[in-house]
């Protein structure tokens, strides 16, 4: 039988997972939505020609008993309340990042889901299955690089929406360097500080543009990240890790190498939405999998994005104080070993 979802939040990413889910991925529908703008709502059962009951709320989408999982990709303050409520009702549910907008709310999750006794939650970090970073991980693990020494990576956007505020190169852009470096490395973060180079012409009176975060692990690995929002040229995303023995990279997307008029070029993408396309699809793919097989999911828990708030918290601290701010971790709890556990964990 498929896995019945209902999608909370019908915007940007909304509409594309509703799309991935009832055209391209086996094994699940999408039976209900709801937004808070219920025109979106309406366009997106409209535009997929879905069969799909539209709901006044999160809480009556989420009652309903033919919805088996939830899909939550409203705005990111909204999620807590929504997962929270979801995992009272013995929901499943892909939750997009944040998985809250603060640690206590990633940890309040955490320990419902605990209390509930069962894995429910996957948060959509969706790098740990792109096909570059998949590779990475397997020559890191490998040994093929040795010890990893240094990480060097950058998150650049075109262009941000007005609203766009100098947290959110944390809190909405960098943390997903956050979440997918030290599961890289299989290591922790100790602190981070964050500088801001000369601003760019492009970014607004309110936003510091670009930034970068120096991050240090546990094990002594040293991450430089630049964040750099306005760049621009493209949607671009790097990422090389040095080590000792060698340097594995990531690939570049590829696209056609066009010869023409005395230039070599290739095309660079200018939306996030199709650097992860593939990486989207398979993660929700393994989401309705591991359900479907071991009624629980796989993929990024709860604990991971509460790893991820409170490090994203120490990378704001650090944005408002210029000095090096600890990462503190509490103890993993056991509800979330994992194979291959960091090295650096605090204990279980
Ligand atoms: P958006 O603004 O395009 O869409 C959000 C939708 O949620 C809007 O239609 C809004 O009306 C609705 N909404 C807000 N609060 C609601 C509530 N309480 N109940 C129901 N609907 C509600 O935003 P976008 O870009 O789709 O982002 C949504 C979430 O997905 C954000 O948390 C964002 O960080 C995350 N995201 C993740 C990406 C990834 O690469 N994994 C990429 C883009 C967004
Ligand atoms: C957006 O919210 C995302 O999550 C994208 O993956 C990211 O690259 C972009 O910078 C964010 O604004």
């Amino acid at each position: 039988m498929n896995l019945r979802f209902g999608v909370i939040g019908t915007g940007a990413i909304g509409r594309e997972h509703i799309k991935r889910i009832s055209q391209t991925l086996a094994g699940a529908e999408v039976v209900a939505v709801t937004d808070v703008n219920p025109v979106a709502a309406q366009q997106a059962v409209d535009k997929f020609h879905l069969n799909a009951k539209i709901y006044a709320d999160d809480r009556a989408l989420i009652a309903a008993t033919d919805v088996d999982a939830i899909l939550v990709s409203s705005w990111g303050p909204a999620h807590e309340e929504s997962v929270l409520a979801g995992i009272e009702a013995g929901k499943y549910i892909f939750c997009e990042k944040p998985l809250a907008t603060t640690a206590e709310g990633a940890r309040r999750i955490v320990d419902a889901e605990m209390r509930f006794g069962k894995r429910l939650v996957q948060v959509g970090f969706m790098r740990r299955y792109d096909h570059g970073y998949v590779k990475l991980k397997e020559a890191i693990d490998a040994n093929e690089i040795g010890e990893p020494l240094m990480i060097r990576c950058a998150h650049r956007n075109p262009t941000v929406p007005e609203t766009y505020s100098t947290d959110m190169a944390i809190t909405d852009t960098l943390i997903h360097e956050i979440d997918v470096l030290h599961w890289l490395v299989n290591d922790d973060y100790a602190s981070v500080q964050i500088i801001y180079p000369k601003k760019t012409k492009y970014a607004l009176p309110h936003l510091r543009d670009p930034q970068i975060a120096i991050i240090e692990t546990k094990g002594g690995i040293s991450i430089t990240a630049e964040i750099f929002v306005n760049c621009q040229y493209g949607y671009d995303i790097q990422c090389e890790v040095i080590g000792e023995d060698g340097i594995v990279k990531l690939p570049e997307f590829s696209n056609i190498v066009t010869r023409k008029s005395g230039k070599l070029s290739q095309d660079i993408l200018m939306d996030w939405k199709d650097r992860f396309l593939d990486a989207y699809d398979v993660e929700i793919q393994d989401f309705i999998d591991s359900i479907q097989k071991n009624g629980a999911p796989q993929g990024p828990t709860s604990w991971d994005g509460y790893v991820a708030s409170i490090t994203a918290a120490a990378c704001v601290k650090a944005q408002e104080s210029g000095a090096i701010e600890a990462i503190e971790l509490d103890k993993r709890p056991t509800f979330y070993a994992e194979k291959g556990a960091e090295k650096n964990e605090v204990g279980a």
